[in-house]
């Protein structure tokens, strides 16, 4: 057997193993073997990491350098980022069975931020406030300080990334704790930033459980911002922690997307994206189109392609280029999916495709459920997983109010042909993004974030630059 490979923290520039030598076991849920281990953070570990990004702030280069030359220090670790595309890639496929051309699509996404957020904020520009005072006013946008991000196991460098990006474009420094289920992609990264020249502490990756090493960075009023995307019930702990020190907090946490197919829908294109959206990544997507409502009138033909499509995917080995299905993240994920898929029946609902694996792998197939009632758990929770409910509709009034019918609001999915439906149904669902005809498309400009237990604040473009910085008034005299 291969040597396991060894993931540490990169603090101050340095990849150092943990204050106690305490490590985990990183799995690769596809051959359910462990294949490599990395530092165990402790509130220890996680003390230094913040006393790097303090020191890299508060006496560092990186706040006060010309806009223009940070960006240029990020473009040189995106074009690292690039060069080693396929070995992050090989990272998270291996880490968590995404199949490899998902992977090569989110480290070009990943290397994507970093450019877009370089540019973003070399080319901001403030705002002027003519007063009839005789003064004018103008706005400025400070870096806010030492920035702690939190990030999930589904997209291990690219929702790492998401956070980073704008928070180092804006001159701030941070601590990135990826997932202790994927720590590896994002341990490489904080090889690379070294690697291009950022200064040591801009970018130090903390490796290590939700506690202590998550909420040890939360809990420090060294912190001045905390960014998280995960659950629900984590992000109100996230919340509760930062508001000890007053840290604004930007949590994107979990969703049950719905995703409406009109009458007049093109068919062929709706369910295709119907099938991407609840398939992909094995639905291991806070986007995911999971409850889906279909017009009655088409709803037979309808569900004659969509389970077709859903039982024509290739599942396998997430390196093999066929593949387009693979496992679930963990075995811990994989009891999660599996236990609401085991609950359909019991709560009336009905099994049209699917089902869990019965070859012992982590693996949910394709699973497409209908007749469940709207309170039954698999119906109303986010399962995180390639479940989709589904849902007959009457009329537009009708279906509006199904897809209000949540907690969640992170996004929705329209497909009709009828331009004055899509508007009007588009500004009544109560959602962060509205997708018409399509889905998972994203513009960094736009805002991204949730509605009610999906989440709180928006980032991309301006959102992001509000949060990551502290806007300053500067009110000036005029002479006359
Ligand atoms: O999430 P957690 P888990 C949902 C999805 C999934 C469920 C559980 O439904 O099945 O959450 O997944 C860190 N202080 N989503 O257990 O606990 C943790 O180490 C600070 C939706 O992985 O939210 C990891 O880095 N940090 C989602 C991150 O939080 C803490 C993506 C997420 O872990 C912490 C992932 C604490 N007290 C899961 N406890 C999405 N919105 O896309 C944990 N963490």
């Amino acid at each position: 057997m291969s040597e396991r490979q060894f993931f540490g923290h990169v603090i101050d520039g340095e990849e150092v193993p943990s204050t106690d030598g305490a490590t985990f076991e990183v799995w690769n849920p596809w051959t359910r073997e462990v294949w490599a281990e990395a530092a165990e953070g402790s509130a220890a570990d996680a003390d230094r990491a913040v006393a790097s990004a303090r020191r890299a702030f508060d006496e560092g280069p990186w706040p006060r350098m010309a806009r223009a030359e940070r960006a240029a220090a990020m473009r040189r670790l995106a074009d690292l980022m690039e060069e080693r595309a396929d070995d992050l890639a090989w990272l998270d496929t291996t880490n968590m069975a995404k199949p490899f051309a998902q992977a090569q699509h989110d480290v070009a996404r990943s290397v994507w931020n970093f450019r877009f957020f370089a540019d973003h904020q070399r080319d901001h520009t403030g705002e002027v406030y003519p007063m009839d005072s005789g003064h004018h006013t103008y706005s400025e946008y400070g870096p806010a300080g030492v920035v702690a991000a939190i990030s999930p196991w589904n997209f291990p460098l690219m929702m790492a990334t998401w956070k980073v990006a704008p928070a180092i474009a804006w001159g701030n420094t941070c601590i990135i704790k990826p997932s202790e289920d994927t720590p590896a992609s994002v341990t490489l990264l904080g090889r690379l930033a070294a690697e291009a020249g950022l200064p040591p502490g801009v970018l130090n990756v903390l490796n290590g459980h939700g506690s202590p090493a998550g909420s040890s960075l939360t809990a420090d009023d060294r912190v001045d911002r905390v960014t998280f995307t995960g659950s629900s019930a984590t992000g109100r702990a996230v919340m509760a922690s930062a508001s000890s020190h007053l840290a604004p907090v930007s949590l994107e946490l979990g969703g049950k997307g719905a995703n409406i197919v009109f009458e007049d829908a093109d068919l062929d294109n709706a369910v295709h994206w119907a099938v991407e959206a609840i398939f992909r990544n094995s639905g291991q997507i806070c986007l995911a189109g999971s409850r889906l409502f279909v017009a009655s009138g088409i709803y037979d033909e309808f569900m004659d392609r969509f389970v077709a499509a859903a039982e024509a995917l290739t599942i396998g080995d997430p390196f093999d280029p066929a593949t387009k299905f693979s496992s679930l993240a963990s075995r811990k994920h994989f009891d999660k999916v599996s236990s609401y898929v085991d609950s359909v029946p019991l709560d009336g609902g009905k099994v049209l495709t699917g089902g869990v694996d019965d070859e012992g792998r982590w693996l949910v197939r394709p699973t497409i459920v209908t007749d469940l009632p709207v309170t039954a758990p698999a119906y109303c929770e986010e399962i995180f997983g390639p479940v989709c409910v589904v849902n007959r509709f009457e009329d537009e009034g009708e279906v509006v109010a199904l897809a209000n019918d949540t907690r969640f609001g992170l996004n929705a999915m329209l497909f009709t042909e009828n331009l004055s439906r899509a508007h009007r149904v588009a500004s009544q669902l109560r959602a962060g993004t509205v997708w018409v005809n399509c889905f998972f498309i994203r513009d960094l400009r736009t805002p991204f974030g949730g509605v009610g237990d999906s989440g709180v604040g928006r980032e991309g473009g301006n959102f992001s630059r509000e949060f990551f910085t502290e806007p300053k008034a500067v009110v000036m005299q005029i002479r006359r």
